[in-house]
């Protein structure tokens, strides 16, 4: 736990004006782009303005804590990073007070008028951040501590635990001077070792040297008021009296708070979300309640588990809903297609990436994918539906009247053949001087220059104007042609099927990209924490060298040895772990690029075997 070393000296009481001067980004003019407008508005939307506190942590009926639901609504829709301030300390010392002043308000936490203890559980208070512009800041007032009347010993630690465990600033409030009985009063710091656990392993471990790394700034308020009810000789309510007397503390305490809070963010550096601490408020109350030790790691991994799982949806739903609007204008070429799927699927990774967290396999990432690539074949199948019937309702047009030739026996005469033939090259060349037909239309073309081969061949052999060596020679013609356009068609499939590998090359390309961009980030993040809590603790050897406390420097330096050891660790894993990802991601792209080289070498062989015979074919003519 990080020493009470953010006790300001202006810091003895705390209390705000209302007037919070909040930092406006935005530029004046038309100078903002367009998209970066539009992300603003989606921000603000990812929000939410609450007039009043709410309950968050409560007890039921059978004295186990619990989360509210109302109040994981609420946090469920502020998508914006949170700067949690916790305020915990003995009861009846003014904290709901002091939170309100957070809030830049004089009411809102319930306040106690008697000396019994006021505030039950841990009470919620979203507001939007008085100098961070798209951060909101999440005020949480808890039930005093130290209440004798209170049943349950373990209940005052299990607040303070959540208080530490869901802040990222922690505000100790306590009346009275730093003395002794203050430090005594500290106990639940102490325990806390022993009620929080960094790692689920090593259960025996003393992961105290981690603590640093994931705890949150402390603040220790002090206090220090005696009341005399009286302001320039004239009586005054204690209100009015501590108001009169404190107003210029007011601000900078809260001034102090804003600027030494952070975002809050978990283990690894994942900046929390409202939804993010909805999660996390549900996961430690669940563990608590059901008597488990909270522990960090597990926590990160359970939140993981569901920020990816929605990562997943939520880059599915992105890719989809694009693909669902192409599909309106479908049929279209494969290169169409091909490249809205690789646009959309790079948005959808993106989208994935923003929220995902410790995909530490890779497996969900993986999973989005596969899925994006049934998906893909799902709408090149459509596309090609889509083509099949325009191009069949195209022909059946251009030979309707064929048709009916054919029906009212008008090719049964001499001389009909050609005229068949004739008719049927009219229809050809009508159909390919045809635009929009797209990827099925040699293949549908080939179909059909079958199914009308019967009725050549009837027509042919009825044909009393040729011999029949005439009649061979026709014959050959016209399998050659069929041939041709079999060949064809086989050829635009093989052309398709390129292109479909060269789309898959650079979506892998682009994908590999982004995982390595994300890696990169999550690496930074790491070592910025190791690097943050490093600080931390060297600040703390030199003070306490500085005050002459050598055994206990040479103690931390230890300390700090081992932490660096731990880190470097840490880092070293996670960076195998990526480089495996990277790996594993490559060999399925390989073995996808495999397969279709597979098809492609077997199209090439079925191409090569059609055209031997083409040509096998024109030796017999
Ligand atoms: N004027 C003024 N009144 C204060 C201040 N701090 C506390 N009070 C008053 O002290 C009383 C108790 O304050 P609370 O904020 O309810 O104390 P608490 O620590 O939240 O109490 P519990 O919820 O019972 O633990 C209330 O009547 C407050 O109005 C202060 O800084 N200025
Ligand atoms: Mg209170």
């Amino acid at each position: 736990m990080r020493r009470c070393a953010s006790v300001s000296p202006h810091v003895n009481d705390g209390c705000q004006s209302n007037t919070i001067p909040v930092k406006r980004q935005r530029q004046s003019g038309n100078e903002k782009p367009k998209e970066s407008m539009a992300q603003d508005e989606a921000s603000a939307s990812l929000s939410v303005t609450m007039d009043k506190p709410v309950c968050f942590i409560d007890t039921d009926s059978d004295g186990k804590l619990c989360v509210q639901q109302s109040a994981l609504q609420i946090l469920q829709q502020i998508q914006q990073p949170v700067v949690v301030v916790a305020v915990v300390g003995l009861y009846r010392t003014g904290k709901s007070y002091l939170m309100n002043r957070l809030a830049g308000k004089q009411t809102g936490f319930a306040l106690g008028s008697t000396i019994e203890s006021k505030t039950k559980g841990i009470w919620m208070w979203c507001v939007p951040h008085p100098t961070e512009a798209g951060t909101t800041l999440v005020l949480l007032d808890t039930e005093g501590l130290g209440d004798v009347d209170k049943g349950d010993p373990k209940h005052d630690i299990n607040i303070f635990c959540l208080a530490v465990l869901l802040s990222s600033t922690l505000v100790y409030n306590s009346r009275g001077t730093i003395d002794n009985k203050a430090i005594m009063e500290l106990q639940y710091v102490t325990e806390l070792t022993e009620c929080i656990k960094v790692k689920s392993s090593d259960k025996d471990a003393d992961d105290s040297t981690e603590f640093v790394k994931f705890f949150p700034s402390f603040i220790w308020a002090v206090r220090d008021f005696t009341l005399e009810l009286k302001i320039n000789g004239k009586d005054a309510t204690e209100d009015e009296y501590l108001d009169f007397a404190l107003k210029m503390k007011h601000d900078n305490f809260c001034k102090f708070v804003f600027n030494d809070s952070s975002v809050k963010r978990l283990k690894d550096g994942y900046t929390v979300t409202g939804r993010v601490l909805g999660h996390l408020a549900k996961t430690y109350v669940d563990t608590i309640s059901s008597g488990s030790v909270p522990c960090l790691e597990n926590a990160v991994i359970a939140m993981a588990m569901i920020e990816n799982e929605a990562a997943v949806k939520v880059g599915l739903q992105v890719y989809q809903s694009g693909m669902e609007k192409l599909k309106d204008s479908f049929p279209l070429e494969l290169k169409d297609v091909s490249s809205k799927h690789q646009d959309l699927s790079s948005t959808a990774t993106q989208a994935f990436m923003k929220r995902s967290f410790r995909d530490t396999e890779g497996k969900y990432l993986k999973s989005l994918e596969e899925k994006i690539n049934e998906l893909f074949n799902g709408y090149l199948c459509k596309n090609e539906q889509a083509s099949k019937r325009r191009c069949e309702d195209l022909l059946s047009s251009l030979s309707a009247p064929m048709m009916e030739k054919l029906k009212k026996g008008f090719y049964a005469n001499p001389g009909g053949y050609d005229l068949f033939c004739k008719d049927l090259e009219d229809i050809g060349k009508r159909y390919n001087s045809q635009a929009n037909k797209e990827v099925k239309a040699e293949e549908v073309l080939e179909e059909f220059l079958k199914q009308k081969s019967v009725d050549s061949k009837a027509i042919l052999q009825a044909d009393k104007k040729l011999s029949e060596k005439e009649k061979k020679i026709k014959k050959e013609m016209e399998k050659a042609a069929l041939l041709h356009q079999e060949i064809k068609a086989k050829e635009e499939k093989q052309r398709q099927l390129e292109e479909k590998m060269e789309a898959e090359r650079q979506s892998n390309e682009e994908r590999m990209r982004q995982m390595k961009e994300k890696m990169d980030e999550e690496m930074r993040l790491q070592k910025e924490e190791t690097e943050h809590a490093m600080d931390k603790k060297l600040r703390e050897q030199a003070d306490l060298m500085q005050k002459g406390f050598k055994e206990k420097a040479d103690m931390m330096k230890q300390e700090i040895e081992e932490l660096r050891r731990r880190s470097t660790e840490a880092e070293n894993n996670r960076a195998k772990e990526f480089a495996l990802i990277l790996e594993n991601s490559s060999r399925r792209h390989e073995e996808t690029m495999a397969l279709m080289m597979q098809n492609h070498r077997e199209q090439m062989m079925a191409i090569l075997d059609k055209n031997t015979k083409s040509s096998d074919d024109c030796c017999i003519m």
